[in-house]
């Protein structure tokens, strides 16, 4: 029973973490050989664009009445090969050369691009396929390296380590990224409370997020959802050690230094949701926040909680004075 189990359990594991290539089809379909548009082809090449993952294989299929090629390169369009006699310019990628109606021709893509194609017989046929990179199932930094988390940084003074993880571990646009992040005494291994920082995203090379944080707990967390995809820099900077802790800064961490300049740097990349392609605006909700709530709580209830029992006290009270007050008057 218990082999029985871990068979499952094993066959489970190896068919998610397989990838397989995929295969598409475009069709040439009938009529591809006029230009004028009056044949019942409506676009040359069906789907004219396709996007597909680095190992796939397309395969096109001749339904035309005339023999085609798919060739890599230029097209002219279709008035540059009315007007000019344009005929295109093959940049050697790839090149089926022709094949004849009812024939197919297949092609793996083994890099990741934009490929323009155009067919050198008429070459007002063009088409586009979009070679996207293999998503991995295991985090990795911005140049590939896979990584560990938590993720491990010392500030450039070594006074503060910040640890950072994020959830899922492979980032993809439109899909809810948490970033998870501890501050830590590197001598002491303790955990750094009531941390300031700026919490900032880059991606391609812009800043597209910016917070200010401050950690109650040691750490905190932000939820991010990326629109774009591309390599991304996750920066922790300007942290400064709290107040209680300041004095001790000068005399046990030695030197002095410029606390805005206490940064740390994690890379790595978004992909492409092959599942998704938009998402509902999302807000961000730190921590942090929650002790406001108490915070507001003790003010929204404990307050008026209280002065409503001063009322009630104050009311019980109030009929003995009520009680007393014919008798003094007394008629
Ligand atoms: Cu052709």
């Amino acid at each position: 029973m218990k082999f029985l189990l871990l068979s499952i359990l094993f066959a489970l594991l190896t068919s998610t973490s397989f990838v397989y290539a995929e295969e598409y089809i475009i069709d040439i379909p009938f009529g591809a050989y006029n230009p004028e548009l009056n044949t019942p082809a409506e676009v040359w090449y069906d789907p004219p664009q396709i996007t597909v993952t680095v190992g796939d294989v397309i395969t096109w299929y001749n339904d035309d009445r005339e023999a085609h090629t798919v060739t890599s390169g230029e097209s002219p369009g279709r008035f540059g090969w009315m007007d000019n006699r344009d005929f295109g310019t093959p940049d050697g990628v790839f090149d089926s050369a022709q094949f004849a109606p009812g024939e197919s021709w297949s092609y793996k893509f083994e890099e990741s691009g934009s490929f323009t194609y155009f067919c050198i017989i008429h070459p007002w046929m063009e088409g586009i396929v979009i070679v996207e990179k293999e998503i991995p199932d295991y985090p990795h930094d911005a140049t590939g390296k896979k990584l560990e988390f938590p993720l491990l940084q010392y500030t450039p003074d070594r006074n503060i380590e910040v640890n950072l993880t994020w959830d899922p571990p492979v980032i993809k646009t439109h899909e809810k990224i948490q970033f998870v992040y501890q501050f830590y005494d590197p001598r002491s291994n303790s955990n750094l409370a009531e941390m300031k920082y700026n919490f900032v995203i880059f991606q391609n090379g812009q800043e597209i997020f910016r917070d200010e944080g401050l950690s109650q707990i040691g750490g905190d967390y932000r939820n991010f959802v990326f629109s774009d995809s591309g390599s991304i820099i996750v920066r922790i900077e300007g942290i400064q050690t709290p107040s209680f802790l300041a004095e001790e800064s000068v005399t046990v961490f030695g030197k002095v230094e410029s606390k805005e300049q206490r940064s740390v740097d994690f890379t790595s990349a978004v992909y492409d949701n092959p599942e998704k392609t938009t998402h509902e605006t999302y807000h961000i909700k730190p921590a942090q926040r929650l002790t406001t709530y108490y915070e507001l709580m003790l003010f929204i209830i404990l307050i008026p909680g209280v002065m409503f029992l001063i009322a009630l006290f104050w009311l019980k009270k109030k009929p003995k004075i009520s009680d007393e007050t014919p008798g003094a008057v007394k008629i």
